[in-house]
């Protein structure tokens, strides 16, 4: 029989059909799953300030603070800020005293993702299987509890310095994780805001070293029990526009999907050597986030401030992309108008937009998605995408 695990969306406010359509769920026979993931937990990030980081995402992204963790709560170590937008989770942290080992970790990568924690129903039952299949395990199995229940807790690492925790919230009823206190931000959301800019975590990607993409699709195969999608960049396209290759994994619902970008050789230097130069290493390379009205979120994050990857002109007058997108939900001049281009699969079709890197370093940055039915990841707006990133990486003098 076929059953869907993962009814419920993680965090309130999104509902199962809303997800659904969100970010593309796909039925699966979830009693054959050796390392079954309910939903992604939170992206945590370690940033050089993590005080002005939870603002900006409160300001720019439209996130609301739910939880806070820091010295006045007898954490001397760092300050960690919890955001939320619909289903999706971000905790922002920073060093506080000069002893906190979050400052190595920001000394040789910057800002960052340092854990793509993932919900699941049974931390044991799935450490039990990620061992049997060579992960290493960071964290074993452990149980922290507080005054709002229990939680169940562990840790294996994955690409670079990057890790998943894996967290059992079942028997919680806390805003995050006991040592974190219930506490909104400061910034007072403006009366005309949107209720909120995104609605979920769609993919989170990540750079490999060159010829390592494969043995990390292995990993996610072997040790999370993941499955390949059909979506993959091979050196066809890779050698002339993009200088890469990707593979994408995705637990068997789909909720879960990470994509694996490796450089590929090419006579220039490759986005993605970028990345792993100043990065220091593999890690995440962006985060999607899936909107249901990607218009009013570009609109909204613009003002604010951030800066978008631009889009020639001719992308949206190209009579054969016309042809192929067919019809969209928006004129296609209000999508020229904001840069975000239409990709076109079998299945249907979704609207997508890149920033440019966030940080100090040329290294994460955030897509948003809002999918018509499409599975995909754009494949069809490679080459335009490519070349945008291009553009920025020869004013950045990486090329
Ligand atoms: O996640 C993806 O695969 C798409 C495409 O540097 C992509 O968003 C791949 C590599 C890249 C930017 C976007
Ligand atoms: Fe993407």
């Amino acid at each position: 029989m076929t059953e869907m695990i993962n009814r419920d969306s993680g965090l309130d406010d999104v509902s199962f059909d809303q997800l659904k359509q969100l970010v593309g769920l796909v039925d699966y026979d979830a009693s054959k799953d050796p390392f079954p993931v309910r939903s992604m937990d939170a992206v945590v990030f370690v940033v050089g300030n993590a005080t002005q980081t939870a603002l900006f995402y409160q300001f720019a992204f439209g996130m609301e603070q739910i939880a806070y963790s820091g010295p006045e709560t007898g954490n001397r170590d760092h300050k960690a800020f919890v955001l939320k937008s619909g289903s999706a989770r971000f905790v922002i942290k920073g060093a506080v005293h000069p002893s906190s080992s979050l400052l190595d970790h920001h000394r040789e990568h910057g800002d960052g993702v340092v854990d793509l924690a993932l919900e699941v129903a049974d931390v044991d039952k799935c450490i039990e299987h990620a061992r049997s299949q060579g992960a290493t395990v960071l964290e074993e199995p452990h149980d922290v509890s507080d005054e709002h229940g229990t939680v169940r807790i562990a840790a294996i690492a994955a690409y670079g310095k990057t890790r998943h925790t894996l967290v059992d919230r079942s028997r919680y009823q806390g805003v995050y994780l006991p040592g974190y206190v219930a506490r909104q931000g400061a910034y007072p959301k403006p009366a005309d805001a949107p209720k909120r800019l995104f609605q979920a975590v769609d993919h989170c990607v990540g750079n490999v070293e060159l010829g390592k993409m494969d043995y990390w699709v292995q990993f996610y195969n072997r040790v999370m029990g993941f499955v390949n999608m059909a979506e993959f960049v091979g050196d066809d396209i890779a050698t002339d526009y993009s200088a890469l290759m990707s593979k994408v994994v995705a637990n068997g619902n789909h909720r879960v999907k990470f994509p694996l970008n490796e450089p590929a050789v090419s006579q220039r230097k490759s986005q993605i050597d970028e990345y792993l130069e100043f990065y220091g290493g593999p890690g995440c390379q962006h985060i999607a986030l899936a909107t249901n009205d990607i218009l009013t979120t570009v609109d909204r994050m613009r003002a604010a401030g951030v800066e978008f990857l631009d889009t020639p002109d001719s992308y949206y007058d190209d009579p054969e992309l016309r042809a192929r997108i067919g019809k969209v939900r928006a004129p296609i001049e209000e999508l020229k108008k904001r840069g975000i281009l239409v990709d076109r699969d079998e299945d249907g079709y979704l609207l997508q937009i890149f920033t440019k890197p966030i940080g100090d370093r040329p290294t994460v940055f955030y897509e948003l998605i809002e999918r018509h039915g499409s599975l995909g990841f754009g494949k069809g707006n490679f080459k335009a995408l490519f070349e945008a990133i291009e553009r920025e990486q020869e004013r950045r003098g990486n090329l």
